[in-house]
């Protein structure tokens, strides 16, 4: 059963760059909404039972309404935990040499990574992923994520309008700059690297 994971901080801690309203609206309703939704169509399938992981994977091609649902499921538990207060800053040493050896500097991972969010046309999420062992930046529709590409994400952003329209209106852009710079939780993002490349 996919049950509603608590945000790991209050959900004033990331003002001034993702408020409270928007946090409770994301996580307590259209979070909520995926869970539940994918309480009840994993019911009676072949997936029952199965992990997140397995269940993202496996459904995907295959049963659309379960695929978007627990798709979802998976990248948000994540998201909340790619975000944190007075996130941003340096990059753990690992991780930034491997983006200088497979992305080509730090800055060119910041530049694809926020244009890859801004040129993903509607809604879906942009990412850092390892991909047979090397980083990349790639970019999802709607709940897609690299697990369905062979990949795994290490990090991710949600670029549905639900994420950044309260606080950004229609400035994209702006939402995924101050992620990079203020938001993103580096330390969860080296747990899932090293998790991934294990
Ligand atoms: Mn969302």
């Amino acid at each position: 059963m996919f049950s509603l994971p608590e945000l790991p901080y209050a959900y004033d801690a990331l003002q001034p760059y993702m408020s409270k309203e928007t946090l409770e609206y994301h996580h307590d309703k259209h979070h909520l909404a995926y869970v539940n939704n994918g309480n009840n169509l994993v019911k009676g399938t072949e997936f029952e039972g199965k992990s997140l992981e397995e269940i993202v994977i496996g459904s995907h091609g295959k049963n659309a309404p379960l695929f978007n649902n627990a798709g979802q499921h998976y990248n948000h538990i994540h998201f909340w935990h790619w975000m944190k207060p007075n996130g941003g800053g340096a990059i753990p040493g690992k991780i930034e040499k491997a983006i200088v050896s497979d992305i080509g500097s730090v800055d060119k991972f910041k530049e694809d990574f926020i244009a890859a969010g801004t040129t993903q046309f509607g809604s879906g999420w942009a990412w850092l992923a390892v991909k047979d062992g090397k980083l990349i930046v790639a970019k999802t529709p709607n709940g897609e994520s690299p697990l369905v590409s062979g990949a795994k994400p290490i990090l991710g952003v949600d670029v549905w309008e639900h994420s950044y329209y309260i606080d950004y209106r229609n400035r994209r852009p702006d939402y995924l700059k101050a992620f990079v710079d203020h938001l993103i939780n580096w330390d969860y993002v080296l747990e899932m690297y090293e998790a991934a490349t294990k």
